[in-house]
């Protein structure tokens, strides 16, 4: 894909902060002697945290800063002297972010709504400093815990546009015309297949005030699931669209063929797509009169609501609002909040490969840490549990 503004897919390399030392400070004053031990705690690793945005609508900011890592947590000191907790970082995301593990494929989170924050990375607990661990039969602890480590993780960011209504159809179906007839989006309209290659999104304005939010998403052709024409790359985000409204133009040779391919290449991609609820609309019925859509409405698929609809005359365009009003507010499709809720699958690894490629986003980001606290170092298998100090309090 060239280059372009609008970044859906983005892989970056995240790492939390480590926590830090416990302080194994004796008391030492004039005159007090055998202070005791009074090193403190060392601080909390800062948190890689996410958070939604709605003021973001891609991932573009994010090809610009590859590393995102926090801050180290300080270690404590004397006087029983917290160390300073590491700096978190919060990396704002636009709502429909969902998370992978660029190793495994694995899914990791979701950042749906605005506000909403979810800790990617844990940064590592402080240590406890070494007083915590003064009992009566050993006045002189000179250990306290060293702090956990710090987590690092290299992740893939896939954005998933949140829509209420996703357009689907064949190229040059009429899709951003449509969008551009119900709402204020300005989508480029053309004669040709593919004119649209990235996703659009306008709000359509209901009666009272009401409104919902359509995705115009390029053109799908036979083979899309296997990557063909705009493939793979788009589909995604019909993921979460509550509603599709199927769009095949009233000049096509066979609409029940034509939505069928459609349907199949939305089930290849992903069986639970086939869940949401649909609408049909026959597009560009200007070029047709009565008599034809007599003859052409008993061929239509079964089992699915349809309208003859002409976005440049207008025609039947007030009677699919209607229906996807209707639609969208039925109890079934009412999905927690506005968020179409599909199971995310962990990413293919046969493909992943190949995906990160396609996307441009193969490059190497794996990070060269410079460990400068060797304790650290040493501690492979260190876990930070209280109880391990038990036996040596006794
Ligand atoms: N007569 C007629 N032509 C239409 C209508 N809607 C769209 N068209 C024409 O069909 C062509 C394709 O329209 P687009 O809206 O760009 O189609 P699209 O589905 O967005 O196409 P892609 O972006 O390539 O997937 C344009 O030449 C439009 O003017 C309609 O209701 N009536
Ligand atoms: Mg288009």
């Amino acid at each position: 894909m060239a280059e372009s503004n609008f970044v859906d897919y983005v892989k970056i390399y995240c790492r939390s902060g480590k926590g830090g030392r416990g302080s194994t400070h004796m008391r030492r004053e004039k005159y007090i002697p055998n202070g005791g031990p009074d090193g403190g705690d060392g601080g909390r690793g800062g948190h890689v945290i996410l958070r939604g945005n709605r003021n973001y609508w891609t991932l573009l900011h994010l090809r610009y800063d590859r590393h995102i890592m926090a801050g180290h947590g300080e270690s404590g000191s004397k006087n029983r002297s917290f160390g300073k907790d590491g700096e978190d970082k919060v990396v704002e995301v636009p709502c429909g972010t969902v998370v992978y593990n660029a190793e495994t494929g694995e899914y990791i989170c979701d950042v749906t709504e605005h506000g909403q924050e979810v800790i990617l990375l844990k940064g590592g607990r402080g240590g406890l400093g070494n007083w915590h661990f003064k009992t009566a039969t050993r006045q002189a602890p000179r250990f306290a815990q060293p702090g956990e480590p710090m987590q690092e993780m290299t992740v893939i960011m896939e954005l998933k546009l949140l829509a209420d209504v996703g357009l689907v159809g064949f190229p040059n179906a009429g899709k951003s015309t449509l969008l551009s007839a119900v709402s204020s989006a300005k989508p480029k309209i053309a004669n040709y297949p593919f004119t649209t290659l990235e996703p659009n999104l306008g709000i359509v304005s209901y009666r009272d005030g009401k409104s919902f939010v359509m995705a115009d998403i390029p053109g799908i052709i036979e083979g899309a699931s296997a990557g063909k024409g705009l493939g793979l790359r788009f589909l995604r985000h019909i993921e979460r669209n509550s509603l599709l409204l199927f769009m095949v133009p009233a000049d096509s040779d066979d609409i029940r063929k034509e939505y069928e391919i459609l349907l199949n290449e939305l089930r290849t991609f992903n069986p639970e797509m086939l869940d949401k609820q649909r609408v049909l609309a026959v597009t560009k019925c200007d070029m047709l009169d009565q008599e034809l859509m007599d003859e052409i409405e008993p061929t239509l698929p079964e089992g699915i609501p349809h309208v003859f609809i002409s976005a440049i005359s207008g025609m039947g365009i007030s009677v699919l609002k209607d229906i996807l009003w209707e639609e969208l507010n039925k109890e079934s499709n009412k999905i927690e909040g506005k968020v179409a809720n599909i199971a995310h699958r962990a990413k293919d690894m046969s493909h992943l490969q190949e995906e990160l490629k396609e996307e441009g986003e193969d490059e190497d980001l794996s990070y060269e840490y410079v460990n400068d606290d060797e304790d650290i170092e040493d501690l492979e298998d260190f876990e930070y549990e209280e109880e391990d100090w038990e036996e040596d309090k006794k």
